[in-house]
């Protein structure tokens, strides 16, 4: 494989939802310097990056994905001078910062926005797109139509996501220019790589019904990315894009476009839609794991390693068990999941398999999507019915404030949180798995080490053991005569034959050594295979 990658398919990335993180100046709300505080956390956790949700100026329509000045920082979150010291912080740790770009839309209290609606011939007129008609029944991601008429101009303008977010019309070389002079600030500042929103739908052909993968995305990628300025940089594009041909488009190594993607397929582990349950087993999320590692891996790409993010409710809950054996379930699917290869992704609150929360009243809930679909849902179920739906879904699931102990605000701020705790943080929370002996922290952390000290995991051929039809995963890390087994049984005990024997696990969730074979429910081990 091209070595472009060599580094960071070495990265593990922790991601922070910088809102519910941790607070240090007591208005409920996290701030960076909460995020510095919690460095050496997240170091001794083995993550070597930190990617920062939206901290950018924002009304917060859309908690910081609606920006209006993407070179400043969101007031709640503090300074300029807050976010150099967290840059010289991370830094002074090697440890790496990647900020979360937004190219595909704007709050509408961005100044483009405000100047571009005054008139139909102004500097800014063109920077979004504006119709006397809605052109099509685009709908909006999170619910109703995805045209808003406004007032000023009096006409329509595009909103693939919240009433507050203005799609950019990037076929105008001025956006693209203003979205170039953001990048290289932040880079100026240190910043070491992106997360890029939405990135699929910077280009678009409205005329022709395409929102997405539109004709000339892959200009703009590389007119942010394929700079020398910026070639350098770590980038993971966030998208819907799921056809290998699309995906090598974005990332193969010689296209100066993006360093990875995220692909989405496993999400839909243990759900028939957004809102609505599925009964599912580790097997599916294997089969998805496998399919993507074999297809990235023939096309010479870097997979992007992840199962959790600020959109997503927990996995544990939706696919495993977050109850009796939680701590068994999240270790088995960290197992499955991390000795894999390509770039590591831990979300906030996952390295202590936190699961799901469970609200009994609609007005806990703060999500715009959450909300949005909500008053859809009436229509069509009971409110019993419409609030089981929210609490599957929503992704405020990810975005209760960290439980960092047992105190009553949970050691994430002294003051009411912006929004109300999760509803197991007495039982979940920092302190207690610290405390416990089936820690989900320490296991992600002897993992992660484990991970680190041997190349194998970082570089070396995956070969899938299992067939698949087995009640568990089995999966070998070969490189030059290391090889490494990683032996993940599912919900079920189940015997497991290897055809090659193994030494003492090095790593064994259960803590024992299965010699006989019989793997318990979510036993995973990871040994060396005897030469
Ligand atoms: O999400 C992109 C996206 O396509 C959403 O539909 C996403 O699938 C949905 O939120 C899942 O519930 C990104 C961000 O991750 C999300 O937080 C933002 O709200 C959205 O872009 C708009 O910026
Ligand atoms: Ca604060």
């Amino acid at each position: 494989m091209n070595d472009k990658y060599k580094d960071f398919r070495r990265m593990v990335v922790y991601q922070i939802y910088p809102r519910s993180f941790k607070d240090t100046n007591g208005d409920g709300i996290g701030d960076l310097r909460g995020i510095i505080s919690k460095l050496d956390y997240i170091k001794d956790l083995g993550a070597n990056a930190v990617w920062l949700c939206p901290c950018f100026k924002s009304p917060n329509e859309d908690n910081g994905y609606d920006v209006s000045d993407y070179t400043d920082i969101m007031d709640e979150f503090g300074t300029m001078d807050d976010m150099d010291e967290l840059i010289r912080e991370l830094h002074s740790r090697d440890m790496k910062l990647i900020l979360d770009l937004v190219p595909n839309h704007t709050s509408t209290q961005h100044k483009w926005f405000q100047e571009s609606r005054k008139s139909k011939d102004n500097p800014y007129s063109d920077y979004y797109y504006w119709f006397d008609e809605a052109p099509n029944d685009w709908k909006s991601a999170f619910g109703g139509g995805a045209w808003q008429f406004d007032d000023v101009r009096g006409q329509y303008y595009l909103h693939t996501f919240a009433v507050g977010q203005a799609d950019l019309n990037w076929d105008n070389p001025a956006v693209v220019k203003e979205m170039q002079n953001v990048v290289d600030f932040w880079v100026d500042k240190g910043c070491d790589g992106f997360r890029v929103d939405v990135i699929d739908s910077i280009s678009k052909d409205i005329e022709n019904d395409c929102n997405e993968l539109g004709p000339r995305l892959h200009e703009y990628i590389r007119a942010l990315f394929g700079r020398e300025k910026t070639s350098h940089l770590f980038t993971v594009g966030e998208g819907h894009t799921n056809e290998i041909e699309d995906i090598v488009l974005h990332c193969a190594p010689d296209r100066d476009e993006l360093s990875t993607i995220f692909i989405f397929d496993h999400m839909e582990c243990g759900r028939a839609d957004k809102f609505t349950p599925k009964e599912d087993g580790l097997g599916t999320l294997r089969d998805y794991l496998v399919n993507w590692q074999r297809k990235t891996s023939a096309n010479g790409l870097l997979y992007s390693l992840f199962i959790e993010n600020h959109d997503q409710p927990q996995f544990v809950s939706r696919i495993g068990n977050d109850r009796e054996l939680r701590y068994e379930a999240a270790t088995d699917i960290a197992a499955m999941v991390y000795m894999l290869k390509g770039t590591s992704f831990i979300y906030q609150g996952q390295e202590i398999g936190m699961p799901a929360a469970h609200y009994d009243s609609i007005e806990v809930f703060d999500d715009v999507e959450s909300l949005g679909h909500y008053k859809d849902m009436i229509c069509k179920f009971s409110l019993e019915e419409a609030l089981e739906k929210v609490n599957f879904g929503s992704r405020d699931n990810p975005r209760h404030p960290m439980a960092w102990d047992s105190s009553e605000g949970h050691g994430f701020s002294d003051a009411e949180p912006w929004l109300l705790h999760h509803s197991r943080a007495d039982e979940v929370n920092v302190e207690n798995d610290l405390a416990s002996d089936k820690s989900v922290y320490r296991f992600y952390q002897k993992l992660l080490a484990l991970r680190a000290a041997n190349d194998a995991f970082a570089d070396g051929d995956v070969e899938v053991i299992s067939k698949p039809d087995d009640e568990y995963f089995v999966y070998t890390r070969t490189l030059g005569d290391e090889k490494w087994a990683v032996i993940c049984n599912f919900e079920k005990e189940t015997e497991i034959g290897l055809p090659f024997r193994c030494e003492e696990p090095v790593l064994a969730n259960l803590g024992r050594d299965a010699a006989d074979g019989k793997y318990l429910p979510y036993e995973c081990a990871i040994a060396k295979v005897s030469k």
